[in-house]
């Protein structure tokens, strides 16, 4: 079920600003996983979305499963290590990341992956960030969220009870450590009447 965008009374005049990274707040999980989150570290969220959605050259996938081949669920594009991104407000946004992570995470972050869920039937269903060295090396994956809120979840890899995060209108959620091979994340289908939201995910170079 789809619903228009309703803005955030908290998303200031349209101008993008971050908060200081200073007053993220870390949730460590089991097996050296943890996740950090900063609920509407980017103000201006809903004018970079509008002009993200106006701007990205999304793209309508498909792949096969079992023996069809289906839609993707959302629209996408990535954006490689040494293309321009499409909003400067990203490039700041990645800077800023890869200056308050540069000593834990040892290098910056490169490339930006874009996620359009246009209503609740997009999704993606539970998977690690495993291409690369996300299967074998401690690292992260941030993810900006803009536009309606989405469930995220996080759950152990081979089962267990999962975590629910609610991200959208500039929300920051980082997933660091161990937490691509060792557990999974997912943004579920819902029948509720939802609005658009897109992610924009930040990844170190090798890490898909
Ligand atoms: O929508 C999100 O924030 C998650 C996206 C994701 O997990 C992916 O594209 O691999």
């Amino acid at each position: 079920m789809s619903a228009p965008l309703q803005g955030s009374l908290l998303d200031g005049f349209g101008d993008t600003e971050f908060g200081s990274l200073r007053d993220i707040r870390r949730t460590a999980l089991d097996r050296g996983a943890w996740v950090d989150l900063f609920p509407g570290w980017l103000s201006g969220a809903d004018a970079l979305f509008d002009r993200l959605v106006e701007c990205v050259p999304w793209k309508a996938e498909r792949r096969p499963m079992y023996d069809q081949v289906v839609d993707v669920p959302r629209l996408l594009k990535f954006y490689e290590e040494h293309e321009p991104l499409p909003d400067p407000a990203l490039a700041d946004a990645r800077t800023a990341l890869s200056e308050h992570y540069r000593h834990e995470l040892g290098e910056p972050f490169r490339t930006a992956g874009l996620c359009y869920y246009r209503d609740g039937r997009d999704s993606v269903a539970w998977h690690g960030d495993t291409f690369g060295r996300g299967a074998t090396h401690d690292t992260m994956v941030a993810i900006v969220s803009i536009g309606a809120p989405r469930a995220l979840l996080l759950r152990p890899r081979g089962g267990g009870a999962s975590m629910k995060y609610l991200v959208g209108h500039g929300d920051l959620l980082v997933m660091g450590g161990s937490c691509q091979r060792t557990w999974e994340h997912a943004v579920p289908k819902t029948r509720k009447p939802t609005g658009p939201r897109i992610s924009i995910q930040f990844r170190p170079r090798g890490v898909r």
